[in-house]
């Protein structure tokens, strides 16, 4: 269990990486606004700039929260539409690899994540000291799912030697966490992946998982905190 100070010291990181990233976007940039912590200092830092003129970004965010904190700082959205892509998107992560390959979804917010990311012409990763490993998976991997299919996921996960947990909502433990989708959050713990792109094609011909958390070859590069510095990293 972290302490009060090893948390502080950890948000310190993320607005330090935060901070780092707001420096990527240039004037007219169409921009991807990530979920999390780190990425919602990321917004609230970008839209400082927007509101003092010194930048003119327009935004589409990975879930209902960065949008509404979008709003609340004064980042100007737009909607889904055909041909949209994103000159820069930045986004937190759960763990990064030294590849770049990521686990992402403990947020909840992995499907409109990973569909911004995939419109997007860069991805950048901000992250704190915590997220980089050497091997993903000490990270519960999560999947959103289709209620109607709970039952047959659970089981075809856990044949995999996934654990399948179906996640809680965390504000009201007696009920199931929910996606903005509607859709159910299931945290797999598979341990150390030794073999992702395996697993990624595993999971995703399984009926009723509409997405799962490994992000490959999308990430082009990460801010990551070390030792009060920040690290680029390119895979
Ligand atoms: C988001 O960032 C999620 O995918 C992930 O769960 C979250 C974790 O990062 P943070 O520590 O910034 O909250 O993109």
């Amino acid at each position: 269990m972290a302490s009060a100070q090893d948390t502080s010291h950890l948000d310190q990181e993320k607005q330090h990486a935060a901070r780092a990233a707001v420096q990527w976007v240039r004037d007219g940039m169409l921009v991807g606004l990530g979920t999390g912590s780190t990425a919602a200092h990321f917004i609230t830092q970008l839209g400082e700039k927007v509101r003092a003129g010194e930048l003119r970004i327009q935004g589409t965010a990975t879930s209902l929260a960065s949008e509404n904190l979008a709003r609340q700082v004064g980042i100007p959205l737009v909607e889904p539409r055909r041909g949209l892509r994103f000159d820069l998107t930045v986004d937190g992560a759960d763990e990064l690899d030294p590849q770049l390959n990521l686990i992402k979804g403990g947020g909840g917010a992995l499907l409109r994540e990973k569909i911004i990311a995939t419109a997007s012409d860069y991805m950048l990763v901000v992250a704190d000291s915590s997220k980089a490993v050497a091997q993903l998976g000490k990270f519960p991997l999560p999947l959103e799912v289709v209620p109607f299919a709970l039952p047959w996921v659970l089981d075809a996960v856990a044949d995999l030697g996934g654990n399948p947990v179906l996640r809680i909502n965390r504000q009201d433990p007696s009920k199931q966490a929910h996606s903005d989708q509607g859709n159910l959050l299931v945290d797999c713990h598979f341990g150390q992946l030794n073999d992702v792109e395996k697993l990624a094609g595993q999971l995703i011909v399984i009926p009723g998982i509409v997405e799962h958390g490994l992000f490959l070859g999308i990430a082009k590069a990460a801010l990551v905190v070390r030792h009060d510095q920040i690290e680029v990293i390119r895979p």
